[in-house]
């Protein structure tokens, strides 16, 4: 289930772990059966008010420091997980828990501002000096709340600028547009579609899930679209060994991309092409810079966008803040999505992808301040100490 780049960032933070969060303990310790019986109470509990079947113990916030989860039975337990992968610093950092002791940050955590209509006035300054500090070489920034709800908006983007293409820059939408967007058809509501691969996973709302395809437990039972899916490269290792077999891979994976492109010319035209830059929940499964710069010319040349999904892989674990830094792509993918590591969702995208009318990508908080903050002194730490 986790990928090859948490354990990266696992064993990278291990290396430097006693200097990253004073207190933590040199080893786990273990005193009863995991989950032990205060978890296994708490899990009846729990049952009783929800499905709570995936939950695998009941975890002691206040005891948890750096690697080393505690839980509610004692045990301390060296943590390869992280959270699913959304911890960058390990628990309890003393600069992350320092962020709401300032009392302006306090009031940006507990006056959650709908930041697409009554943002606080340091936003821009905010968005400049921590997202955008690290941006892929996107200049706009739009945040969300989590990585599922990044995908779904940034689809509604790439839908949108597609067909503003189609209609003109400034031609306004038709009465038929209007109307029949209305009761869900065409052509306000048109046939288009986003390619994905076997084995991605991009969220479980609606409109991710129909790209992802790692497990049928997310998928079963909930109606979907009728979008592409391509194979996504396949190797044999040891790479160097096996490179002739592994370009003929790139190149069939890609031809089948040109193909679908073409198939659906008739049914739903695409949109954008959705990528991990590695599969994480799908297997570990990585692909060459080659075959990413051979899926940015695809898409160019048929006037989709390319969506890399960072989400999993973003923030740090690779060595780079973006994995997709390492395939040197002519220029930058046309939207990139992250969170987990992140701590707020969102995504990076050119100003092409930006909607020319307000409301049209918007819900109520559109991302949280407090996290762009915690966010704030978990880069500070990152640069600081070169992690
Ligand atoms: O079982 C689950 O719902 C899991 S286990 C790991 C994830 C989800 N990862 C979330 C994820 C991701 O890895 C990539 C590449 N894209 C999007 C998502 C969705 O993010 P969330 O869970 O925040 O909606």
């Amino acid at each position: 289930m986790f990928s090859k780049v948490l354990r990266a960032s696992t064993v990278t933070r291990t290396r430097c772990a006693s200097s990253l969060v004073p207190g933590e303990p040199n080893g786990p310790t273990v005193k009863t059966a995991v989950p032990g019986p205060k978890s296994k109470a708490l899990h009846k509990e729990l049952s009783d008010i929800q499905q709570a079947n995936s939950v695998q113990f009941f975890a002691d916030y206040d005891r948890s420091v750096g690697n080393y989860i505690a839980d509610v039975d004692g045990n301390v337990l060296l943590d390869a997980y992280c959270q699913i992968s959304s911890m960058p610093l390990g628990y309890n950092h003393p600069e992350a828990l320092k962020v709401f002791c300032d009392e302006h940050n306090l009031k940006s955590l507990v006056n959650r501002p709908a930041l697409g209509v009554f943002p606080g006035s340091d936003w821009p300054q905010k968005l400049r000096d921590v997202l955008l500090s690290v941006s892929p070489g996107l200049p706009n920034v739009t945040t969300m709340m989590c990585g599922s709800c990044s995908n779904e908006n940034a689809f509604k983007n790439i839908f949108i600028a597609y067909r503003r293409k189609e209609r003109g820059e400034d031609v306004d939408f038709s009465d038929a547009d209007c109307s029949s967007c209305m009761v869900n058809q065409p052509p306000g509501a048109p046939k288009l579609s986003i390619l994905s691969f076997h084995g991605a996973f991009h969220g479980r709302t609606l409109g991710a899930l129909a790209t992802t395809h790692s497990k049928a437990v997310h998928k079963i039972d909930v109606p979907s679209f009728d979008w592409p899916i391509a194979h996504f490269p396949c190797y044999q290792y040891p790479l160097d060994e096996n490179q002739r077999e592994n370009k003929e891979q790139d190149s069939k994976c890609l031809a089948e991309v040109e193909e679908l492109i073409a198939k659906y010319k008739s049914i739903a035209p695409v949109a954008g092409i959705i990528i991990e830059p590695i599969q994480s929940e799908g297997g570990d499964n990585e692909a060459s810079p080659e075959f990413f710069q051979g899926l940015q010319r695809i898409a160019k040349q048929n006037g989709a966008a390319l969506l890399i999904d960072e989400v999993q892989t973003g923030g740090g674990p690779t060595g780079k803040m973006w994995c997709h830094e390492y395939f040197n792509l002519e220029t930058p993918p046309d939207v990139v999505t992250f969170s987990k590591k992140m701590q707020l969702g969102g995504y990076f995208h050119n100003y092409d992808m930006q909607p020319r009318q307000a409301y049209r990508v918007f819900n109520t908080w559109m991302g949280d301040p407090g996290k762009l903050l915690l966010l704030e002194a978990i880069l500070k730490v990152i640069k600081q100490q070169n992690l």
